[in-house]
């Protein structure tokens, strides 16, 4: 039977809105970047099988300082700001610049940025410009198209086409997903294990062919 990769346990660490409170740099980071809105903390709840760890926002742009959560006591996973929130005050961005292009540009544990889009939105210059950002810094992307429950099965697929387009080549296939149904979640985490080993309890052999 295949075994599918989870997370075992899962526990909030701390809310960062400046880098002296980060946590120590000793484990392995996945940090989740992109858009105010497009489900960035969902979806680490859902990776997490906490559905209320990460506060989902009820208004966009909620989520202001870097929130690091602490996986299997070996690796973080780390919430970014989102950014293009039209509405922010000018404050409000420079902040997030200096406070999210400083943990990008000088942590040294992150071993992947997991860029989320919005499955019914084609990229835009935002989402362009963080892909050939994080390039430039020579940090491993994965883009994950997220919603993908807001589309029927054909017009996924023709999103999907269509967004492929647009990536940068660099990037490689976008990973599908839904944090409302969990759609994608165990192809996310099966990509993701190739940086952090998320399942301590069984070997990585016991994961092999599954997708
Ligand atoms: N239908 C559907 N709704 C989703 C999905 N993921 C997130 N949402 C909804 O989208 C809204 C924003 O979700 P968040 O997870 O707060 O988005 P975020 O990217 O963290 O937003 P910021 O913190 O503002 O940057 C919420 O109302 C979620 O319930 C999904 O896969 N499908
Ligand atoms: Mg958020």
């Amino acid at each position: 039977m295949a075994t599918f990769p989870r997370i075992n346990k899962a526990e909030f660490v701390v809310s960062a809105f400046k880098a002296s409170q980060f946590p120590p740099a000793t484990l392995p980071e996945i940090a989740f970047a992109g858009r105010s809105n497009v489900g960035k903390s969902s979806l680490m709840n859902r990776l997490m099988e906490r559905r209320r760890l990460v506060k989902v926002s009820s208004r966009p742009g909620f989520t202001q300082s870097i929130n690091f959560f602490l996986v299997d006591q070996y690796a973080y996973l780390v919430d970014l700001p989102g950014y293009g929130f039209a509405k922010a005050p000018k404050k409000v961005i420079h902040r997030w610049h200096r406070l999210v292009e400083g943990y990008l540009e000088g942590r040294p544990t992150i071993a992947g940025v997991v860029c989320i889009m919005d499955i019914r939105r084609e990229p835009d210059r935002m989402d362009l410009d963080l892909l050939e950002y994080l390039n430039a810094l020579n940090r491993r992307i994965w883009v994950v198209l997220n919603k993908t429950d807001k589309l029927s099965q054909p017009k996924r697929k023709r999103a999907i086409l269509r967004i492929r387009t647009i990536l940068p080549s660099f990037i490689e296939s976008p990973i599908p997903v839904s944090a409302k149904t969990g759609q994608g979640i165990p192809e996310l985490l099966n990509r993701l294990r190739d940086v952090i080993e998320i399942t301590p309890s069984t070997s990585r052999a016991d994961h092999e062919g599954y997708c």
